[in-house]
């Protein structure tokens, strides 16, 4: 995800109380986050199909399976992709939809219901989005950048929610329970600049979310509680914004996938372990062009874009693009 989709300089006001200029002097630069992508690949119906999840600011609007119209709204909330997170909290297979209040976190069951409280404790206090300040000659810049993420960290299929302060690392587990201290590491999703530094998959594909950081040398945490090991991955110089996480393959194992950087071609690392090969040919596509999902009954992810008023899918992320609905909405 991008870090900085909106600059605004904003002088000594309300919001100069969420971060602390390095001096008095200092003008602060404030990047608001914005959700990277306006459609959300998530499967709310349960039906193992990805339904593309779009949030006008007034209403939820989902097309099932990528295919059918939008038809009517699924809720009227007005909370859009920048409000939200997603997660199966309750393991009934559908996607539910999450949102932090600041005191308490809330749950749309299915993106159907009325929000309901999911967590009331210390955990539920963190909010979605967090600032990361720092400063440079005359500024202070601050980051707004996603705090939570949703992962099922245990393998009970149901999503829990994790937070990084800088110091350790925390689960709720399903969102249900309190801050479980799981790991003790200075490593965040993002930076102390803001910048994105952690990936999660599941690498080893015992069902856990593992926790991924690039470098010359990749690096895995298992199941967000063991040490960094480097044991069976491989590296690479590509920035870790050129890197995207999906099981290409479908064995169970989350590949590492290049785009950008290297040609007008995707590359793919199986497991993370592998060197790297081909996956497409004459695909100029980067992170934030596709989405993945799963559009057929195959077991692979499948990569989406959104062009020229079009819908298209590339299965495994190997095939060339296919027809999958007409509209002018985009990723
Ligand atoms: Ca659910
Ligand atoms: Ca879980
Ligand atoms: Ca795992
Ligand atoms: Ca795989």
């Amino acid at each position: 995800m991008d870090k900085i989709l909106t600059a605004m300089t904003m002088q000594l006001g309300l919001l100069t109380l969420l971060a602390t200029p390095t001096a008095a002097s200092a003008q602060t630069l404030y990047h608001f986050w914005s959700a990277p992508q306006n459609l959300a690949l998530e499967d709310l119906t349960g039906d193992g199909y990805s339904d593309v999840f779009r949030a006008s600011g007034s209403n939820w609007y989902l097309s099932e399976s990528g295919t059918e119209s939008w038809g009517s709204p699924i809720n009227s909330h007005n909370d859009t992709l920048e409000d939200i997170g997603f997660g199966d909290f309750d393991g009934d297979g559908q996607t539910d939809v999450f949102r932090s209040t600041g005191t308490s976190w809330q749950v749309s069951w299915s993106g159907t219901s009325s929000w309901q409280t999911l967590n009331n404790t210390d955990a539920g206090d963190t909010d979605l989005l967090g600032w990361r300040c720092f400063g440079s000659v005359g500024y202070v810049l601050c980051d707004q950048v996603p705090d939570l993420f949703f992962e099922d960290f245990d393998g009970d299929g149901e999503t829990d929610v994790f937070y990084a302060d800088g110091s350790n690392w925390f689960i709720s587990w399903s969102g249900i329970t309190d801050f479980d201290l799981v790991n003790t590491s200075g490593f965040r999703p993002h930076n102390a600049n803001g910048d994105l530094s952690l990936l999660f998959g599941d690498f080893d594909g015992n069902g856990t979310t593992d926790v991924f950081r690039s470098g010359s040398q990749w690096k895995v945490s298992y199941g967000a509680w063991s040490g960094w090991s480097s044991f069976g991955m491989a590296g690479s110089n590509a920035s870790i914004t050129q890197l995207s996480i999906a099981d290409v393959d479908g064995d169970g194992e989350s590949d590492v996938v290049r785009m950008g950087g290297n040609g007008s071609r995707w590359q793919v690392s199986y497991s993370g372990g592998s060197s790297w090969s081909t996956l497409a040919s004459s695909r100029t596509e980067v992170v934030d062009d596709v989405a993945w999902g799963r559009f057929d009954r195959g077991i692979s992810d499948d990569a989406m874009r959104t062009t020229g008023g079009q819908w298209s899918v590339s299965f495994g992320g190997t095939t060339s693009w296919t027809y999958l609905n007409t509209s002018g909405f985009r990723l």
